[in-house]
């Protein structure tokens, strides 16, 4: 099962959207295989959202992600990665399509509420960024006879 890294952003926290994110990621079939909440570190920010750091909105992207607590997540699945980019919508919110969670909840791209690694190579780095192995769970859910043929 492919893996892939997500997050309730500090916005999405704040405005009490965890359990409703959390729920439409398991309604999936999706499996949650480590999850915490913390203040990402401004270190820990610069490292995961390295790629953009030569751009005009990294600075206040690093000062929005380590502004108050987010939840970080191991999540599970088949084609976990393209299945996570989906519920979660286009990056833009304003092009994003009813039914995904920005498409329901955000209008701003900087308070854009979710993150989830837009590859499996940036997954296995998002991944090994905020967890180490120890705190991955395996475990089969009970339904799984159910949601794969
Ligand atoms: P993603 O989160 O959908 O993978 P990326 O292009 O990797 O999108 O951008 C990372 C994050 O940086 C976005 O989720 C968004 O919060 C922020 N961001 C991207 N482009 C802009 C911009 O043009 N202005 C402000 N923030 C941006």
């Amino acid at each position: 099962m492919e893996q892939t890294y997500v997050m309730v952003k500090p916005d999405g926290v704040q405005r009490g959207l965890v359990g409703e994110i959390i729920s439409r990621i398991e309604k999936r079939g999706l499996k949650i295989v480590a999850l915490r909440m913390n203040v990402i570190s401004e270190t820990t920010a610069k490292e995961h959202y390295g790629e953009h750091a030569a751009r005009p909105f990294f600075p206040s992207l690093i000062e929005f992600v380590t502004s108050g607590p987010s939840v970080s997540m191991v999540v599970a699945g088949k084609d976990a990665v393209r299945v996570m980019r989906a519920v979660n919508g286009a990056t833009n919110p304003v092009d994003a399509a009813p039914g995904t969670i920005r498409g329901d909840f955000a209008l701003d791209v900087g308070r854009n509420v979710v993150h989830a690694s837009d590859s499996p190579d940036a997954a296995a780095r998002e991944i090994a960024i905020h967890f180490k192995d120890s705190e991955i769970g395996k475990y089969s859910r009970i339904d799984e006879v159910c949601l794969y043929e």
